[in-house]
């Protein structure tokens, strides 16, 4: 059985992994140790349940029908978008745009927001360390507008270089878009410091809070971003949901992202007038079961408080940090002062896929390669790395197994 850690103050770990069924498995006859929880985290019986209390109970179409259950599936749709707005602090209910998740999140903003403010020889600043959906729409973007993209290089410690920063904002930057944290180094971004010099030279601000959201406590009003993306998964939530959060002010001059139902208030041949936000942004039937189910899991990290999880999360990234350490050739990918739960490493003359197969073997789940972060991983000249990431339902003696199969795995690779 695996033995809850006997460490965060005020969290029962083992009582919160009572809630998570999935960790009751067995993987290749081991108990399953999850440690990729910066892909997509587990889920609680309470969004499970409330996924199938929504197509089991009340299953409509919403903001269309008056019957009972489209009455009904509309309020609880609704409710996850306040919730939303009061998990990110966002001031009020019309900035909170739900999409299919970050990456969705960011092409709305490049495809709206872009398309209508950039312009030739304008310039958009990202950093060293992006995933990839903070990069590729923003290169499309500056092809087709003949804009520049500029990046924040970063240091040996996966940190980013802000004097260079600095010296990249002019008055032709007209957005900064970068990552609240690293998924791939885990690094934590001083967005605030980022967010006020962009600001201070005109420029938007977009933060990816894809990784920060389940970490961090998060209050978009006193980041003063301007954009702010992240998805239910990674919030131990469904797949398929995100929230584009966007100040209110901005939202109302941006072209739409999409055509369709609901997006419109009045439609003719000759002229169509849009809905108000953030419907205007919403186009077609949505993702209504998942954006319900997503209300549980807000519930979810709001009850056990984010406070309490980074406190744990810490402490397993510390305990993580010296126990790895102590294997010979392992390097950590990542070093910087400030980190969120993710630690990535490699150990000389062993790939990271095949250690990554070895740990399966023993039930322990961890992400092998680039981590959707290629430009990140050439900067360190290496073609990938092992990455373990926590979740408040991670143990100490689970970093222990990780330990203990990666000595194993060593002894049979080297
Ligand atoms: N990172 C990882 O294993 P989506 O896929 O849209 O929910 O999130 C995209 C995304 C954007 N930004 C950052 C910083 C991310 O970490 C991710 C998703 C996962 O690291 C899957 S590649």
């Amino acid at each position: 059985m695996i033995q809850a850690a006997p460490i965060s103050k005020g969290l029962n770990v083992e009582a919160i992994r009572k809630e998570f069924p999935i960790l009751e498995r067995l993987v290749k006859g081991k108990p399953l140790i999850y440690l990729d929880n910066a892909a997509t985290s587990q889920k609680p019986q309470s969004v499970i349940d409330a996924l199938t209390e929504y197509y089991s109970g009340y299953n409509a179409n919403i903001h269309r029908g008056i019957h009972t259950l489209a009455e009904e599936a509309t309020a609880a749709f609704e409710r996850s978008r306040d919730t939303a707005r009061d998990f990110i602090g966002a001031n009020v209910r019309e900035e909170i745009i739900f999409t299919r998740g970050t990456t969705e999140g960011i092409n709305l903003v490049a495809y709206t927001w872009g398309r209508q403010n950039i312009h030739a020889g304008d310039e958009i600043i990202i950093s060293g360390l992006e995933h990839h959906s903070n990069i590729v729409p923003w290169q499309i973007l500056c092809e087709e507008k003949k804009a520049v993209l500029k990046v924040i290089p970063i240091n040996d410690k996966g940190e980013l270089v802000l004097e260079k920063f600095d010296e990249l904002l002019s008055s032709k930057t007209k957005l900064v878009a970068v990552a609240h944290v690293s998924n791939a180094l885990g690094t934590i971004n001083p967005v605030k410091y980022i967010i006020d010099a962009a600001h201070n030279v005109g420029a938007k601000v977009l933060i990816d809070g894809a990784q920060s959201s389940v970490h961090l406590d998060i209050d978009v009003q006193d980041l003063d971003c301007d954009f702010f993306a992240f998805s239910s998964h990674k919030v131990y939530g469904p797949t398929g949901v995100g929230v584009l959060y966007g100040k209110k002010s901005i939202l109302e001059l941006m072209p739409p992202f999409q055509g369709g139902g609901e997006m419109i208030k009045e439609v003719t041949f000759e002229k169509t007038i849009y809905n108000e936000l953030p419907y205007k942004y919403e186009a077609g039937t949505p993702n209504i079961g998942d954006t319900v189910a997503f209300k549980a899991a807000l519930d979810f990290v709001n009850r056990i408080g984010k406070e309490n999880i980074k406190r744990h999360e810490d402490e397993l990234l510390e305990y993580a940090t010296s126990e790895l350490l102590q294997i010979p050739d392992l390097k950590i990918i990542g070093t910087s002062a400030e980190k969120a739960s993710v630690i990535s490493f490699v150990i000389d003359r062993i790939h990271p896929q095949d250690l990554g197969i070895l740990l399966d073997n023993n039930g322990i789940a961890v992400r092998t390669g680039h981590h959707c972060a290629q430009p990140l991983m050439d900067t360190f000249c290496i073609p990938g790395t092992v990455r373990a990431s926590f979740a408040v339902y991670n143990t100490i003696h689970e970093i222990d197994e990780l330990v203990a199969g990666l000595r194993k795995a060593i002894k049979m690779l080297a």
